[in-house]
């Protein structure tokens, strides 16, 4: 069964819709940034530039470092974005976009988040680096799909106990990294711990600005939770989306993040460009070794 026209959007030149991308403009290996600026930061590393192109916040570098065939996309900020950039991603390697069917043979793409992010603990300061093991979704994307089979309910059920989560709210969802790009990617300089997925910035990350939070305390609920040892230590906006999608349609995805605040001591990095850019070269680095 061909999928629709409706369901799968292409433009008048083959490109899915939102990306503007066709099959052969994308990498194997995948760089996410949340700012489109940040994908020149990364493409001026490149030796050679192959494509490039834009629509909306979604712009996509493709070139060569140090030998390496890489693509990088900016994907906005939030999961909704995710949901498009995943599928649409998906989309060019795992569908016949011209009889509009899934493949047989499905390829497996490697994504690497590169990030900012508020550490929640103390002992995280501003200005390192922070890969995360696990992600948890508390933004409530994900429950569109079938996510049984790659929730972690026992975690999930202890977070909502220790936290009394308001059950209006989407359950929260937590998911692994891939360990072969973790791996790939892990050195002494790197903190480790689950990052918290929240689907907004303010409120949904317990800022307050002029609106009263429905649970004030939820930050320092999640900095005291801990699960065999593993805790919670930041919040940003896309990596439990990232996780979850890739590890439905089986790509593997890692995130990694530059601490650029921190929640629990009210402080912020004095030049954040500089600890992001650093983060950019110990990536690319890891990425060719
Ligand atoms: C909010 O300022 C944005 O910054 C963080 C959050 O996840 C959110 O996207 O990540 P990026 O710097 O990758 O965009």
């Amino acid at each position: 069964m061909s999928i629709k026209e409706s369901e799968l959007i292409l433009n008048h030149d083959g490109s899915v819709y939102h990306l503007n991308l066709k099959p052969e403009n994308i990498a194997n290996d995948i760089i996410f940034v949340g700012d489109q600026d940040r994908v020149e930061s990364i493409s001026n590393h490149f030796d050679s530039i192959e494509f490039t192109t834009q629509k909306r916040e979604f712009k996509t570098t493709t070139g060569i470092y140090k030998g390496k065939r890489l693509s990088i996309i900016s994907t906005g900020i939030g999961p909704d974005n995710i949901d498009i950039v995943l599928n649409e991603l998906d989309a060019l390697v795992n569908i016949d976009l011209k009889t509009r069917t899934p493949k047989k043979v499905l390829t497996s793409l490697n994504i690497i988040r590169i990030g900012t992010s508020g550490s929640l603990q103390k002992d995280i300061p501003v200005d390192s680096f922070l890969m995360s093991s696990h992600a948890l979704d508390l933004n409530g994307m994900l429950h569109s799909y079938q996510i049984e089979e790659i929730s972690n309910q026992e975690i999930e059920d202890a977070f909502v106990k220790h936290t009394h989560w308001n059950p209006k709210k989407a359950h929260p969802i937590l998911i692994k990294n891939s360990a072969v790009l973790a791996k790939k990617l892990m050195s002494e300089k790197i903190f480790t711990g689950i990052t918290a997925t929240a689907g907004g910035f303010y409120g949904p990350q317990g800022r307050v600005l002029r609106l009263p939070l429905q649970d004030a305390a939820i930050n320092s609920k999640m900095d005291s939770f801990s699960f065999n040892g593993a805790r919670i230590t930041n919040l940003e906006m896309e990596t439990s989306a990232i996780y979850g999608l890739s590890k439905l349609l089986g790509h593997q995805a890692l995130s990694m993040n530059a601490i650029i605040a921190n929640r629990a001591d009210g402080t912020f990095s004095a030049n954040y460009k500089k600890i992001v850019d650093g983060l950019i070269e110990y990536c690319l680095e890891k990425l060719v070794e």
